[in-house]
């Protein structure tokens, strides 16, 4: 069976993989811990500068695997308790936030289609975002439809890297930000709209070959000390935002609202504005 998440160190890079087209690169709770792990390990990784996480597919990443097992088969009494939730929820998405935000190399995300969820938070903790075709491209934090609230630190990152009021469209109505938009609003560095790809690959292998030759004859000394320094701004808001999100978004599982959403979800009894 292919792996769901690759980690490959190639030279003085890491590239992360999502590689599970079929579910559009959707994650259940294993794999977004399986991914943090590898952004940690990239992190400790000697000699390497820049950790690039890519895709495959169509979609960069469908956000949380609404069939996750943690969902469809937790038992009864556990979908409705803090100690489940705190455990599956809070200390899941405090963990992943953190990894992303505290990642000491220059973190890039080489994105090839849309991006849902807590995947589209991930992708906005990023120092560089490149997206294939902007024209085929979206956010979407969907939160308000599925009962939950924001995550991954999004009410604080979307609000710096969108704006105010771009954020309460898509944090408040759940409405996804169209490609072009993001690109004008500063949120994506680079798309590449006029390489014409032919596939995911053939992006990802030029993202490697440009983000390698920026930094190949800088002091990378220098770029650490410069990321720490960038990351003096956001620290508070970010960590602030990621210790507020998870206490809020665990009321909501226990009230079971989440829950009972994300099996809509999956029977497609409600969907998302597109
Ligand atoms: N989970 C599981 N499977 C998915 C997901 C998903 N999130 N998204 C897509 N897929 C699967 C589909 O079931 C389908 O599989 P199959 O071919 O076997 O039927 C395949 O991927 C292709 O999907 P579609 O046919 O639906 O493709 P479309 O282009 O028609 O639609 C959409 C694409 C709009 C992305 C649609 O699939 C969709 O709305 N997906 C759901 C997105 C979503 O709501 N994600 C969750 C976001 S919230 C979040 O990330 C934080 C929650 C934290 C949870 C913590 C849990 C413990």
């Amino acid at each position: 069976m292919a792996e769901d998440i690759i980690y490959e160190v190639r030279d003085r890079t890491v590239v992360i993989t999502l590689n599970i087209p079929d579910k559009l690169n959707s994650l259940n709770g294993e794999q977004y811990m399986k991914l943090a792990r590898a952004v940690e390990d990239a992190d400790n990784e000697e000699g390497t500068v820049v950790t690039i996480i890519q895709s495959t597919g169509r979609f960069f990443s469908a956000g949380a695997n609404f069939s996750d097992k943690g969902i469809s088969q937790a038992k009864t009494e556990d979908l409705f308790s803090h100690d489940y939730w705190l455990n599956k929820f809070v200390a899941r998405n405090t963990y992943i936030t953190n990894v992303f935000h505290n990642h000491k190399k220059v973190l890039v995300a080489a994105v090839n289609g849309p991006v849902i969820g807590l995947s589209a938070a991930l992708v906005a903790l990023c120092d560089l975002i490149y997206v294939k075709d902007d024209t085929q491209f979206y956010i979407l934090c969907p939160f308000s439809n599925l009962g939950l609230v924001c995550e991954g630190a999004t009410s604080a990152t979307l609000f710096m890297r969108l704006g105010w009021s771009k954020a309460s469209e898509a944090l408040l109505f759940a409405r996804p930000i169209q490609g072009p938009e993001l690109t004008r609003l500063g949120f994506v560095n680079k798309a590449y709209n006029d390489y014409k790809f032919a596939s995911t690959e053939e992006f990802n292998a030029q993202i490697y070959k440009d983000v390698v030759a920026q930094f190949e004859n800088l002091h990378e000394a220098s770029i650490f000390l410069n990321k720490e320094l960038l990351k003096v701004n956001r620290e508070p808001a970010i960590h602030a935002a990621n210790s507020k999100e998870v206490v809020m978004g665990l009321y909501k599982w226990v009230e079971g609202v989440p829950q009972s959403r994300f099996v809509q979800l999956a029977q497609k009894d409600i969907k998302h504005k597109m």
